[in-house]
């Protein structure tokens, strides 16, 4: 499996599944999950609201897929991370289901290649260091047939220094 690491905007990533931070309601946001759903277009939101009224909310750690509407990918995987509230063991695990969940859903869906957004490390203030380390550690033991190439996509400075030293 290669792991990669881009600096951009993910709705602009080639892959066969991206994946959005979206929160519990999975109605869309602000960040990566407001952009993901501006440029995907109203299909997305529709299917989320179809997972709604079937299973409810999501609940934090866990996956769930749609269409990817008008971009690039074939699918997005919304996956919910935790918020941070300084309950280190808590918090680690929750997002190392975020990773595992996403890539189990992938690897169901027959994806080559993932991008991940750098999950919870905005509106959900993750300390960044530490979700860099868990992100790289946990796709990197995840053991999978189908599933080729991880995309670390890193917006903003911080996480792209945090991920080019852990990737190095
Ligand atoms: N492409 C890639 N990464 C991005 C983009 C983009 N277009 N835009 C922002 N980021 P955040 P969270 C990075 O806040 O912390 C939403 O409102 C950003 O630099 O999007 O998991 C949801 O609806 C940061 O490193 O997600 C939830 O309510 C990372 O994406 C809540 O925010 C995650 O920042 C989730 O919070």
């Amino acid at each position: 499996m290669k792991v990669e690491l881009i600096k951009g905007d993910i709705t602009k990533i080639q892959a066969d599944a991206i994946v959005n931070a979206a929160n519990s309601s999975l109605l869309g946001g602000g960040g990566v999950d407001g952009a993901i759903h501006r440029a995907g277009g109203k299909q997305i939101l529709d299917e989320c609201i179809v997972i709604r009224n079937k299973q409810g909310k999501c609940n934090t750690g866990e996956a769930v897929v749609t269409t990817a509407g008008n971009l690039p990918a074939k699918y997005v995987i919304h996956t919910v991370g935790p918020v941070w509230n300084g309950d280190e063991k808590e918090c680690v695990s929750l997002l190392e289901n975020c990773y595992n969940n996403s890539l189990k859903l992938a690897e169901s869906l027959g994806v080559k290649t993932i991008a991940f957004p750098n999950i919870s490390t905005g509106v959900y203030r993750f300390p960044k260091e530490l979700a860099g380390k868990i992100a790289v550690e946990t796709v990197k033991n995840f053991r999978s047939d189908s599933i080729e190439k991880i995309i670390f996509v890193c917006f903003d400075d911080e996480n792209e220094a945090i991920y080019k030293r852990l990737l190095a």
